[in-house]
This record gives structure tokens, C-alpha cells and sequence, in this order.
């Protein structure tokens, strides 16, 4: 598998001369890497514009130029933190469609933060829609030797919810990792449900850092943005983490991301280890992506 940086890199070569056929392939070579049509062309153009500015005639100046251009994008969304604040209880929702890889990365997040930051985890399954989906978990929990709130199969995952939080307040933990289904019958009834959900942490565990993560996968592409769209418009996620990263050789959408819907990506995942989760660094990410790092 060829990574798009590789493609990048082989494209920009050394005898690269930046005509106007050039930025045309670009333009292409960036629809694959899914940027979109109209992202991929704005992004050629902007190299374009700024090499003119700089006096910039070689394909290899011109990678480096691009790299900045995509580093600005990504500062473009609030980066968001990864570090939890101390001294009170922090609410994580674990929020994407099924498959994404939420289950895996609220067993990730249990293990980072409870090492990195002495934290208490809860597991919430809060994924009531599935059977299997609590008894994965719970499978997770037994490993980490994390405390797993569940209710029965097809229960109400609010509820599920507002248990890992009273289980919190009577001293039994001081971060709440709650796993979601992200499937439902319907989209307007997934959107209720979320709603619902995000209710009643905001009621009840008010006053805590609450923290909404949309986990996409990055195989997906661009229907990734289709997603987030639908997330954003009922809960407004706060960051993306990204998972099946090593499966994928695009991941332009970050910068889609980032542009078109402000949503900043805070972790990238890896693989299915519990270690297999970094946070996600802005200027690095755009320049492994145009093969300089
Ligand atoms: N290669 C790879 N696989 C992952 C990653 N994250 C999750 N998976 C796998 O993706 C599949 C779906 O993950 P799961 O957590 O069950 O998704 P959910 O339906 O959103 O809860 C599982 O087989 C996971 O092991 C990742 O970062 N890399
Ligand atoms: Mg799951």
C-alpha cells in the first residue's frame, strides 16, 4: 500500500516544474487523498498563489510550502486538550456510528488516563442497542480491571448514564467513560437519543468537565464528514478522535474537518492495542502527511 505522502512526495519530485498542469494533478492526486472536490481545489490554488508570492519554483519547496498551508488549516479548529482537568469529576461521551471503533477507544482512554493522570475510570455501556456490545465491554473491563456500570439489553442508555454518575458521586470513581450505540431505527430518533443523553449529564452531573468525543474512522473517507454533520447538529461534539489510522492510507477529511466544520481531532488511534492512542499534534500530522516527517 502506497501512502498518500509517498504520493505526494513521488509527485512534487525533483524535476517537478510548478506549471499550471501541475496544480491541475494536484488538484486530483488531493481528491484522492479526500479532500473533496472543492477543498482539493481551494488548497491548489492557495499553493499556487503563495509560491508565486515566495518565488517558489521547485517541486520540493513547493511540499514544504504545502505542509504549512495544511498546518494552518488544522489550527483553524480550536485545538482541543487532552489532558483532563483536575480535582473534579470529567464526563466523556463516546459518541459515532457502529463499527468506528467507540467501544475500543473508551478501553483506550480508561487505560491512558488512569495511567498517565491517576485516574478513577467508570465504564458506562451506554451501547444498550446490542447485547454484545455490553458484554464487550464488559470483557474490556474485566482486562483493565475497570469498573463497568451496565443496565440489560435494550435498556435506556440515559439511565445507564445517570447509574455511572450517582456510582461516581458516591465515591466509586472520577471519570465516567460512557460508550453510546450511534444506531438507532431512524436518524431523528438517534438524534433524540443523543439528545436525551447529553440532557442528562448536562443536569446531572452539572459542573463537571464534560467531554464529547466523535470517534470516526479514517477507512471511511469522506462520508466521514457526513457523520459529523449529523452529530454536530445534535450534540456538537467537542473533538474527533480518529481511529483505524494505520488501516488508512488518505486522511485528508482531517483537514475537512477542521475547515468546513470546525472540529479539531485530538486523538489518533492506531491500532487495537490499549496503547495504540496518541494525541493528535497539528504541525506534525501536516507534515507526515506531505512526507516530510
Ligand atoms: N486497525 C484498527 N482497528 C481498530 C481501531 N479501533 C478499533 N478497531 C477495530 O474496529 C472494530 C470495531 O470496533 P468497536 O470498538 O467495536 O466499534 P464500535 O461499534 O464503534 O464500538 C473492532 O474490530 C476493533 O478492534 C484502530 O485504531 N485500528
Ligand atoms: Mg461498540
Amino acid at each position: 500500500m502506497k501512502t498518500f505522502a509517498e504520493k505526494l512526495k513521488n509527485f512534487f519530485g525533483v524535476s517537478r516544474g510548478l506549471t499550471e498542469e501541475a496544480f491541475e494533478d494536484l488538484t486530483d492526486l488531493l481528491v484522492e487523498g479526500d479532500f473533496g472536490a472543492a477543498g482539493a481545489f481551494k488548497l491548489a490554488e492557495k499553493l499556487k498563489e503563495t509560491c508565486k508570492k515566495q518565488n517558489v519554483s521547485g517541486g520540493e519547496e513547493a511540499r514544504k510550502v504545502l505542509a504549512g498551508l495544511l498546518e494552518e488549516i488544522l489550527l483553524k479548529a480550536k485545538p482541543a486538550r487532552c489532558e483532563l482537568e483536575s480535582g473534579r469529576l470529567t464526563v466523556i461521551l463516546m459518541l459515532g456510528v457502529n463499527g468506528v471503533g467507540k467501544t475500543t477507544s473508551s478501553a483506550k482512554l480508561a487505560s491512558r488516563y488512569r495511567e498517565l493522570e491517576k485516574r478513577r475510570p467508570i465504564l458506562a455501556a451506554g451501547d444498550t442497542f446490542r447485547a454484545a456490545a455490553i458484554d464487550q465491554l464488559k470483557i474490556h473491563g474485566e482486562r483493565l480491571g475497570v469498573r463497568v456500570v451496565a443496565h440489560q439489553h435494550g435498556g435506556d442508555p440515559a439511565a445507564v448514564i445517570y447509574d455511572a454518575v450517582e456510582a461516581a458521586h458516591a465515591g466509586g470513581g472520577d471519570l465516567i467513560i460512557a460508550d453510546t450505540a450511534g444506531r438507532m431505527h431512524t436518524k431523528s430518533a438517534l438524534v433524540e437519543e443523543l439528545k436525551k443523553i447529553d440532557r442528562v449529564v448536562e443536569s446531572r452531573a452539572s459542573g463537571c468537565d464534560y467531554i464529547k468525543y466523535l470517534v470516526l474512522d479514517a477507512t471511511t473517507g469522506r462520508n466521514a464528514l457526513a457523520q459529523a454533520e449529523i452529530f454536530k447538529e445534535a450534540v456538537s461534539p467537542s473533538g474527533v478522535i480518529l481511529t483505524k489510522y494505520d488501516s488508512s492510507a488518505r486522511g485528508g477529511t482531517v483537514f475537512s474537518l477542521a475547515e468546513d466544520m470546525a472540529l479539531p481531532v485530538v486523538f489518533l488511534c492506531t491500532g487495537e492495542k490499549y496503547a495504540d492512542i496518541t494525541p493528535f499534534d497539528p504541525a506534525r500530522y501536516a507534515k507526515e502527511f506531505t512526507g516530510l516527517a
